[in-house]
C-alpha cells in the first residue's frame, strides 16, 4: 500500500488484508508501528521509509550523497550512502559501488543489492529486512575480502549534521554532543595505503608530502543511539561487532556524520549484521505546505496556493485570507474552498484560489495550523524581484575582478594566471575531455595568452564555462533588447579590474554584465580562432576551493624552473594555472557565435571596437563551421545540440545583419527543429518572425497551437502546472525557460498562449512549488533561500539574488529541497545562466502586467 489512494480502509477491511496477508505467507501491508514494502520497492510505515538503492550511484558526479541505503525520518532524509564503503568518511570523488543487481522479495520483506568495486574484483551483498522494530541491514560475502580492503572496507550509513546539530548521543552509554563544527578526531597517513580517488585524482594538497588525512572516530561501542531526546530524529543502532561515529566534515565540509562497522577478514558468509530502529511517532502525519508566491501578487493575477498534504491527510474545506492592518492587526478578508487536486509524487495535493483579493495591501493565507509568511498585493511587486541578481550576485561572480561592497570584499581579482594549454589524453574530473590533440597551435602546459579576462566564476566549482557564458550573454541581451533596462548601482573599472556595489557609475549595469561576459568569449576567439569548452582548475584540490576566489591559483604564471612552492613574486613553481581545455566542438562555437552575434547589437555605442570584435568573431564562427563538412554530421543528442546551436547563431546573425544567407539556413534549420522538438526551439522561431513574410507566421501557426496542447497537458501532470524534471539536478531551469518561451509565443499569439503560463513560471520559482515554500532567488520574497550552494556555502549563508535549481525529485517519489544543508548542489547551487534567465523572466513578467 502506498497510502496514496486517499480511501480510508475501514478497520473491518483492514483486519481481513492482514488475516489474507498471513494466510498467504506475505508481508503485512505497511500499517502503523511496523516497516512494510510499499509498491515502489520501498519499506514504509508512518514516520519512517526505508530506501534500499533506490537511487544507485551514477557517476555523473560520483557521490551525490543522493544514493544507498536511506532514512526519510518523519518527511526529512536524514541518512544516506547506506553501503560497504573503502573509507571512514568517504568523499564525493572517492570510490563508489557498482550496483550489480537488485533484488526485492516481497514474500521475504526484504531488498538485497549485489554491490562491486570493479578495482578490487570485489564483489559484497547488503540484505535489508524489515523487523518488529525497526530493520536489519547484514552484509554478506561469497569469498573472503581481498587483502588490500581489510581495515578498509566496512558498512557505512551517513546521517545529515544538520538533522542533528544540537542534538546529542549515546555510545554504550556514554554521552556526547554531535558537534557543531568539526573538529577531529584526526590522522595524517602515507599516501600510498589510501585507497585511489576518482581516475587517480586527490581531494587533498599534501603539500609534496605524500600523505594523506583519515577521520578517526569520535566515539565507539556496540550500541548507538542518535538524539535520544529528540522523537523525530532518534536512531539506534546495534551491532555485536561494534559500531564507529565519525564527522565527514573534517576531511570535507560536505561530509555527514557516518556510523560504521570494518567487515573482518578471512570470513564469508554473514559478516556483519546491524539492527537499526528508528523512532517512529505513531499516527505522524507530516505538516501541510502552503505553497505561494514570497514575492506577493499583482491585484489582477491569478492567485492560486497549493496545498501539499500528507498521503493519509485529509484536505480541510476552507483556508482563511487574513490582511494585516497597519495598527497591526489580522483581519479576515476571504475564506477560500480548498479543492482537491489528487496525488503527485509521495503526496496528495488541494489547490486554494484567492483571485478576488485584489485591494493592495499586506496579507497571509492559513489553512489548517499553518500560516504563511506575510506578502504584499500590489500593482509593483515584481518590479525589484530580478534587481538583486543584477546588483549582487553578478557582480559577486565576476571573475578576474576585485568585487567590493562597502565595508566587505567578496574576494580579490582572481585567476590571473589564466590559462595552460590542457594536457592531451586527459579525462578532467569535472566531465571535461582532451584528446590525442590539442587542435590548438599550443603545446600541452603552454601559456595560453589574454585569457586572464572577463566571465563569471561558474558557479560553485569557479569555471569559465563557455557553453554557460553564451546562454548567459544570450539571455542578458534578450533583457537588454526587450526591456532596456537602464539601472546603474553597480561601479564596474576594467582597466583596474575593480567592482564596487551600490556605487552607480553612469554606465548600466546589464551592459557591464554583457560586456564582463562578452570579454571572455572573444579572448578565446583572440586566442584559438574559435570557441573552446572550458577553463578550469587542474587538481581535484584546487577544484573543491571554498572562499575568496582569488586564492584558488596564487595568480602567478607557473614557471617550471622553479621549485614546487616557490615564487619570485612573478612566476611560481606551482603548476597550479587553470587549464584550458580546447578539442573543437561546434556546437559550443555556434552558441559562442550567437552569444556575440547578439552582444555586438547591445554593446554598439558602448563599447563600438568590442562590439565590431564580436560581431567579426560571431560570423567567422559560422563560416567556419558551415565549411567544415566533418562538423555537420553526427546523429542522436549532439548532434540535435549542435543544429540548435547553428539555428541559434543563424537567427543572431540574421538579426544583427539581416543578410541572405543567415535567412536561408535559419529557414532551413527552423522547420525540422520543430517538428523533432517544438518545445526547444519554438521561441527562436518566435523570433524570427519579423524577418520573414505572412507565410512564415501561417506555418508556425499549427506548432504555436500543439505547443498549446502541451501547456494544457501539464495541468493534470502536476498541481503546479509546469514542467517538473525528474534528473539528477533539479528542474528551475526548465521552468524558467518554459515560461520564457511562453512569454514570446504570448506576445507573439496572445490569442493562443495566455499571460498566466509565464506568471506560472514565476510564482513556482518564488515559492509556489514542492516541498518547501521558500522563494528559491534568495533574499527575494519573504522568506527565500538563505543557505545555497554559492562560494560562501561552508558559512551556510547565501549570495543575493542567486537561483537555485530547486526541488529535486528523488527516486522513486520523494520531492527534496534542503533549506539547512547548502551542499547538494542539484538542489542548491547557482548557476550563472539560471540566473541570467530570471533576469529576462522576471523583466517579461513586468512587461506583461505594465504593458
Ligand atoms: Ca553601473
Ligand atoms: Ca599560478
Amino acid at each position: 500500500m502506498n497510502g496514496l489512494s486517499g480511501v480510508r480502509l475501514s478497520e473491518a477491511a483492514t483486519a481481513a488484508l492482514v488475516l489474507l496477508a498471513c494466510l498467504a505467507g506475505g508481508p503485512l501491508p505497511a500499517a502503523d508501528g511496523r516497516l512494510a514494502l510499499n509498491d515502489r520497492e520501498y519499506f514504509e510505515q508512518r514516520g519512517l521509509d526505508v530506501l534500499v538503492f533506490s537511487s544507485e550511484y551514477d557517476g555523473m558526479f560520483f557521490d551525490e550523497k543522493t544514493a544507498g541505503i536511506e532514512l526519510i525520518h518523519h518527511g526529512v532524509r536524514t541518512a544516506t550512502g547506506g553501503a560497504v564503503r573503502l573509507k571512514p568518511t568517504p568523499e564525493q570523488w572517492d570510490q563508489i559501488p557498482r550496483l550489480v543487481k537488485r533484488t526485492v522479495d516481497r514474500q521475504a520483506g526484504t531488498i538485497e543489492v549485489r554491490l562491486r568495486y570493479e578495482d578490487f574484483d570485489f564483489d559484497s551483498r547488503v540484505l535489508v529486512k524489515a523487523e518488529p522494530q525497526g530493520f536489519s541491514i547484514s552484509v554478506f560475502l561469497d569469498s573472503p575480502l581481498p587483502e588490500r580492503l581489510v581495515g578498509r572496507a566496512g558498512l557505512n550509513l551517513e546521517f545529515l549534521p544538520s538533522a542533528y546539530f544540537e542534538k546529542t548521543y549515546l555510545a554504550d552509554g556514554r554521552p556526547g554532543v554531535l558537534p557543531l563544527y568539526p573538529s577531529g578526531p584526526t590522522q595524517v597517513k602515507p599516501a600510498a595505503t589510501q585507497i585511489r580517488q576518482f581516475a587517480g585524482h586527490s581531494t587533498f594538497d599534501d603539500r609534496g608530502r605524500s600523505e594523506y588525512v583519515e577521520v578517526d572516530p569520535m566515539a565507539s561501542g556496540e550500541t548507538l543511539v542518535l538524539a535520544p531526546e529528540d522523537p523525530q530524529r532518534r536512531v539506534v543502532i546495534e551491532c555485536a561487532s561494534g559500531l564507529m561515529l565519525l564527522d565527514g566534515r573534517n576531511v570535507a565540509q560536505n561530509g555527514w556524520y557516518v556510523v560504521r562497522t570494518l567487515l573482518p577478514a578471512h570470513a564469508t558468509g554473514k559478516v556483519v549484521e546491524w539492527s537499526v530502529r528508528p523512532n517512529a511517532i505513531d499516527g505522524w502525519k507530516r505538516d501541510p505546505v502552503i505553497g505561494f508566491s514570497q514575492a506577493g501578487y499583482h491585484p489582477s493575477q491569478k492567485k492560486a496556493a497549493v496545498v501539499e498534504l500528507d498521503a493519509k491527510d485529509t484536505p480541510l474545506p476552507t483556508a482563511t485570507v487574513f490582511e494585516v492592518t497597519p495598527a497591526g492587526e489580522t483581519v479576515e478578508r476571504l475564506q477560500p474552498k480548498v479543492l482537491p487536486w489528487g496525488p503527485y509524487l509521495r503526496y496528495r495535493y488541494a489547490t486554494v484560489d484567492f483571485t478576488s483579493i485584489d485591494r493592495p495591501g499586506l496579507y497571509f493565507l492559513q489553512y489548517g495550523a499553518q500560516r504563511t509568511p506575510v506578502f504584499p498585493i500590489d500593482p509593483n511587486v515584481y518590479a525589484n524581484t530580478w534587481q538583486q541578481t543584477l546588483d549582487v550576485w553578478f557582480p559577486v561572480q565576476m571573475d578576474h575582478m576585485f568585487v567590493n561592497e562597502a565595508y566587505r570584499v567578496w574576494h580579490g581579482a582572481a585567476h590571473l594566471d589564466d590559462a595552460r594549454q590542457a594536457p592531451v589524453n586527459h579525462q578532467h574530473f569535472d566531465g571535461f575531455k582532451m584528446g590525442p590533440a590539442t587542435d590548438t597551435r599550443y603545446q600541452p602546459g603552454e601559456r595560453v595568452p589574454g585569457l586572464a579576462v572577463g566571465g563569471w566564476t561558474d558557479a560553485g566549482d569557479d569555471d569559465i564555462r563557455t557553453a554557460s557564458h553564451s546562454a548567459t550573454v544570450m539571455h542578458l541581451v534578450d533583457t537588454w533588447e526587450l526591456f532596456r533596462p537602464l539601472r546603474d548601482q553597480t561601479f564596474v573599472d576594467q582597466a583596474t579590474r575593480y567592482v564596487d556595489l551600490h556605487r552607480p557609475d553612469g554606465k548600466p549595469d546589464l551592459l557591464q554584465q554583457i560586456e564582463q561576459g562578452a570579454l571572455a568569449l572573444v579572448a578565446q576567439h583572440r586566442a584559438f580562432g574559435r570557441a573552446i569548452e572550458d577553463i578550469i582548475a587542474p587538481q581535484l584540490h584546487q577544484y573543491h576551493h571554498l572562499g575568496d576566489w582569488s586564492t584558488q591559483t596564487d595568480g602567478l604564471p607557473y614557471d617550471p624552473t622553479l621549485k614546487r612552492y616557490e615564487s619570485n613574486g612573478k612566476a611560481s613553481g606551482t603548476p597550479d594555472d587553470r587549464w584550458v581545455f580546447t578539442n573543437k566542438s561546434s556546437a559550443t562555437n555556434y552558441a559562442s557565435s550567437a552569444a556575440l552575434a547578439a552582444a555586438s547589437r547591445a554593446l554598439r555605442n558602448y563599447n563600438d571596437a568590442l562590439a565590431d570584435e564580436c560581431l567579426a568573431a560571431a560570423r567567422k564562427a559560422w563560416s567556419d563551421e558551415r565549411a567544415d563538412p566533418a562538423a555537420a554530421t553526427g546523429t542522436g543528442f549532439e548532434a540535435m545540440v549542435r543544429r540548435g546551436a547553428e539555428l541559434g547563431s543563424s537567427l543572431q546573425l540574421l538579426i544583427t545583419t539581416k543578410e541572405k544567407p543567415y535567412a536561408d539556413r535559419f529557414q532551413e534549420l527552423v522547420w525540422p527543429a520543430l517538428d523533432r522538438a517544438p518545445g526547444y526551439s519554438i521561441a527562436a522561431a518566435v523570433r524570427g518572425l519579423p524577418f520573414f513574410d505572412a507565410a512564415y507566421r501561417e506555418r508556425l501557426l499549427p506548432y504555436v497551437r500543439r505547443y498549446r496542447e502541451e501547456i494544457d497537458r501539464l495541468a493534470t501532470e502536476n498541481p503546479y502546472g509546469v514542467p517538473i524534471t525528474r534528473r539528477g539536478w533539479a528542474g528551475n531551469e526548465a521552468v524558467i525557460s518554459w515560461a520564457a518561451t511562453n512569454y514570446h509565443l504570448h506576445k507573439a499569439f496572445p490569442e493562443i498562449v495566455g499571460r498566466e503560463a509565464v506568471l506560472d513560471g514565476l510564482t513556482y520559482i518564488l515559492g509556489r512549488h514542492p516541498a518547501s515554500n521558500v522563494s528559491f532567488v534568495s533574499g527575494v520574497g519573504t522568506r527565500s533561500k538563505r543557505i545555497a550552494y554559492g562560494q560562501n556555502r561552508a558559512d551556510f549563508t547565501f549570495i543575493a539574488g542567486g537561483v537555485v535549481p530547486g526541488v529535486l525529485v528523488l527516486k522513486p517519489d520523494f520531492p527534496e529541497s534542503k533549506d539547512d544543508w547548502p551542499f547538494l548542489w542539484g538542489e542548491n547551487e547557482y548557476v550563472i545562466d539560471i540566473c541570467a534567465h530570471w533576469i529576462f523572466l522576471a523583466n517579461a513578467v513586468d512587461d506583461l502586467l505594465h504593458p
